[in-house]
């Protein structure tokens, strides 16, 4: 009996102990970045440790609904990049789980916090502004001011001149819901996106949408991260950016790993080396100019300067909640989005 129990506890150790070794390489990634940085990041990643990566990219609005959707058989091991409101919905809906990066050190204060904030089932990746962004040969053409303000976007002589996302659809529009009703008040705010709908031509399905569209002359504005206006800048496009003079909100772009996932080795490894400076520093080569969360990553030229902005201070804790979003939504469909134009 003694060596049968023997037998038995070695047959288990030997096949526990090369767990390491069975690891996968494998490494499924829903990225909501932009694509070209989607696309450095995986290169890089698969490059650096021979872990193959299957990455779709999708905004993080999108991708919050895939990933509830798909909670019951999770195909994705890693939520890379995208509005922290949302890596904040999916960690209160249990689609992701708890992990303490052993880079959370060498991350700015307001990164952790977004790590703490979620129960440490997302981490902060960078930070962005939202703001205005526009054509200067478009505006220019039209004999129009330069918007400056939140209340410049309501004038009749923007009247379908301006794009911005579909709040059902896109976090960034959330983003921006969630900043007028903390810098006007709920009712002023709900006032205001009504006087706002008779100047949007298109409400995008994706966030940064508005600004490409505006970079190629089929909108004037839109509402927008500023970095996403500033990398159509960066490729060569008339654009130029704005924050708003009363006061702006901001994104915490996050990152979370999946819960089930079949790679939970290998998402680790991508969570850690995405926190580093030198996985960071790949950003600005793909024209995204957000400010990164390590610390001792470089900040590129054309970074809005966030220090130089009226920024709110956003409440993350309750604008990420479900039952907050769901709220604030349905009564943007209810209110605005179903007025006729
Ligand atoms: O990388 C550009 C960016 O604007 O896209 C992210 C996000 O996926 C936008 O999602 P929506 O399409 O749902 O608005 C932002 O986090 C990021 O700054």
């Amino acid at each position: 009996m003694k060596r049968l129990m023997a037998s038995v506890c070695l047959a288990a150790a030997l096949f526990a102990a090369p767990a390491h070794a069975q690891a996968t390489k494998e490494l499924v990634v829903y990225c909501s970045v932009l694509n070209e940085w989607c696309t450095l990041m995986v290169q890089a990643f698969e490059k650096k440790t021979g872990v193959k990566v299957t990455m779709t990219q999708k905004g993080s609005g999108e991708t919050v609904t895939q990933l509830r959707a798909e909670a019951a058989n999770p195909r994705a091991d890693i939520f890379y990049g995208g509005v922290g409101d949302q890596h904040m919905e999916a960690a209160e809906a249990g689609v992701t789980v708890e992990y303490k990066s052993p880079m959370l050190a060498e991350l700015h204060p307001w990164a952790r916090r977004q790590a703490e904030q979620s129960g440490f089932k997302s981490v902060g990746i960078y930070a962005g502004a939202l703001g205005i962004i526009w054509n200067t040969e478009a505006l220019a053409k039209k004999k129009l001011a330069e918007p400056k303000c939140w209340s410049d976007l309501v004038k009749s002589e923007y009247k379908d001149e301006i794009q911005m996302s579909n709040p059902s659809s896109s976090g960034t529009a959330y983003v921006a819901l969630a900043t007028l009703i903390q810098v006007m008040g709920e009712d002023k705010a709900f006032d205001y996106l009504k006087k706002l709908h008779a100047n949007i031509n298109q409400y995008t399905r994706s966030g940064p949408a508005p600004a490409r569209n505006a970079a190629r002359g089929e909108t004037t504005m839109g509402v927008n991260f500023l970095h996403d206006g500033v990398a159509e800048a960066a490729g060569g496009f008339p654009i130029k950016v704005a924050a708003p003079c009363e006061g702006t909100g901001y994104e915490i772009g996050s990152m979370s790993i999946v819960k089930g996932g079949k790679n939970p080795e290998n998402a680790r490894l991508w969570y850690d080396w995405a926190l580093t400076a030198e996985a960071q520093n790949l950003a600005k080569g793909a024209k995204s100019f957000q400010t990164p969360s390590n610390m001792k990553a470089s900040a590129p030229e054309q970074m809005p300067k966030m220090e130089s902005m009226k920024l709110i201070d956003y409440d993350f804790q309750k604008y990420g909640s479900g039952a907050e979003r769901k709220r604030v939504i349905t009564r943007w469909e209810k209110d605005v989005g179903s007025l006729p134009k």
